[in-house]
């Protein structure tokens, strides 16, 4: 056949999902052949994730995806693989793993960016690394765990894109987008930072624990023949580094037509801003908390997190717990016909990080701000979404203000795409139409990378997003509404962020 297929295996905080792309002159599609759920375990006190279910989720998964292919007649030509940022497993000198990956939504790391910046002020830090403050950068992970037995022992730490990718090839090695978001990262020189080397030593981190770098389009080994007898899987069945970053791939899967855009990669995280073709290092930039992560072609994904869908995935979960489940759907039907603007709290705010009670912290929130206090489950859902869309606005406007860009279009890509209202939220919000689609757009930024990487596809990101725009289903979002409204809450927020904590 002419058409190409491809797997991307795509690992989301909220579920993984093994999707086969299809790719041919002028046509690209994508179906999803598994999707199981990522559901972290608490144990000892400590939030794990539950890598081998994730684990046995892809082989899974690479088991559909062989029998996709087998029934159009043909064999997958590479697989790609991307996930979260910043967390890890570590090996031992036998190469087995040693524990569960701890989850960055874990406590563990609280007090370790004061015992970093007692080594590296926090100024320097962002000179060396650019990168925003999250409490759980890869740089805080490993300060928290010092002296841990795991730690002590290991000899080799993956993240965990690279983990899985070591699974199923038996080749280690450290993607650069993702490496990215360690804090460990120049983003200059896109190699390890020297200012970061320098006090490694007294940091305790020891950074020949990580294999070396590669890059997006890097090959990555071969599926091991026990993963092909697994799977069905006829070889060999290279693998390719593809961005390993889910965000970065989800950049590259942006529909863009025009450079004056901005992105947000809304999931469980909300991921806001611009790609740029130089990192932003400024001390203005530092203090709004941006982020510069490297992109696939030697781009810089400059944005910063917001909580993201997170927020209302929580409140679904207490109710749930609480014994009054929500259908989502009803629930935004509901949401959509609420005052709007009632109540809104900080969604970049750290206190919303942590997993349980979240109704309750937005109701605390909104409280300790003098808001009106949501009564109901479609009053919490129409609070998170306005105030989602009033933390894309700031990130979006912050981003034009501290690059010098200016933006015309906002793409909406990830789960969050799917909710009409946070894209017509989000276009009131910020003054500018909103393109939502694809919603699975990192597994599709995974696919053609891999794509261009086997010479299925040729160009640079303009022309591989040319062809997600003519082949993917694409929904234009005007901006309406009352826009004084929106700036007198963003006041309203920017207020209180003022009171309250800094970024
Ligand atoms: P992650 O990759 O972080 O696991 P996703 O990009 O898969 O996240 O996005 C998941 C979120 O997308 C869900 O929590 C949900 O809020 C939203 N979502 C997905 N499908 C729909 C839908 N049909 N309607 C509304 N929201 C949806
Ligand atoms: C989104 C994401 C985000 C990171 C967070 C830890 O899935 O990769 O880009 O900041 O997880």
């Amino acid at each position: 056949p002419t058409e190409t297929y491809f797997a991307a295996v795509d690992l989301g905080a909220s579920s993984g999902r093994v999707m086969v792309g299809t790719v041919a002159p002028g046509a690209l599609s994508l179906q999803e052949v598994h999707r199981f759920p990522n559901r972290p375990v608490r144990i000892g006190g400590t939030l794990h994730w539950d890598i081998l279910a994730l684990y046995q989720g892809v082989l899974d998964g690479l088991r559909a995806a062989a029998e996709a292919a087998r029934a159009a007649n043909t064999r997958l030509t590479s697989v790609g693989i991307d996930s979260w940022a910043v967390d890890y497993g570590l090996l031992g000198a036998d190469g087995a793993l040693l524990g569960n990956p701890v989850h960055y939504r874990d406590t563990r790391t609280d007090g370790a960016a004061e015992q970093v910046a007692a080594v590296l002020p926090p100024e320097d830090l962002y000179a060396a690394t650019g990168l925003q403050h999250l409490p759980f950068n890869t740089i805080y992970q490993l300060t928290a765990a010092q002296g841990s037995s795991a730690l002590a022992a290991a000899h080799r730490l993956l993240l965990i894109p690279d983990l899985i990718s070591y699974w199923l090839t038996g080749e280690a090695g450290t993607e650069l987008t993702n490496a990215s978001t360690t804090q460990l990262i120049d983003p200059r020189t896109r190699d390890w930072s020297r200012a970061v080397a320098a006090v490694a030593d007294t940091l305790g981190i020891d950074l020949s624990l990580f294999p070396p770098l590669r890059h997006p389009g890097d090959p990555a080994g071969e599926l091991r023949p026990e993963i092909l007898s697994a799977t069905g899987l006829e070889g060999p069945v290279p693998v390719t580094a593809v961005g390993s970053h889910d965000t970065a791939s989800a950049v590259v899967g942006v529909p863009a037509t025009t450079p004056d855009f901005a992105y947000i990669a809304t999931g469980t995280w909300s991921l806001a801003g611009l790609e740029l073709n130089a990192p932003v290092l400024t001390e203005a930039s530092r203090r709004a908390n941006f982020t510069n992560e490297l992109g696939v072609d030697g781009t810089v994904r400059y944005l910063r997190n917001i909580m993201g869908l997170w927020m209302l995935q929580e409140c679904l979960r207490t109710w749930e717990s609480e014994g009054s489940p929500q259908d989502l759907r009803t629930l935004l039907d509901e949401a959509a016909r609420a005052a709007p603007l009632r109540s809104v709290v900080d969604a970049g705010a750290p206190e919303f990080i942590a997993p349980d009670r979240m109704p309750d912290r937005i109701a605390e929130a909104c409280r300790r701000t003098g808001r009106p206090v949501p009564r109901t489950p479609a009053e919490t859902t129409r609070c998170v979404l306005d105030s989602l869309a009033l933390a894309h606005r700031r990130a979006i406007e912050d981003a034009q203000r501290l690059s010098g860009r200016t933006v015309r279009t906002v793409h909406i890509v990830g789960g969050g795409a799917h909710n009409a209202l946070l894209c017509r939220l989000t276009a009131d919000a910020c003054g500018l139409p909103v393109v939502a689609g694809p919603a699975e757009a990192a597994a599709l930024g995974n696919v053609l990378v891999q794509a261009r990487t086997a010479g299925v596809v040729t160009g640079d990101l303009p022309e591989l997003r040319a062809l997600l725009h003519s082949t993917q289903p694409l929904r234009q979002y005007e901006p309406s509404g009352d826009q004084a409204a929106w700036s007198r809450a963003a006041a309203l927020v920017e207020g209180g962020r003022a009171e309250g904590q800094e970024e």
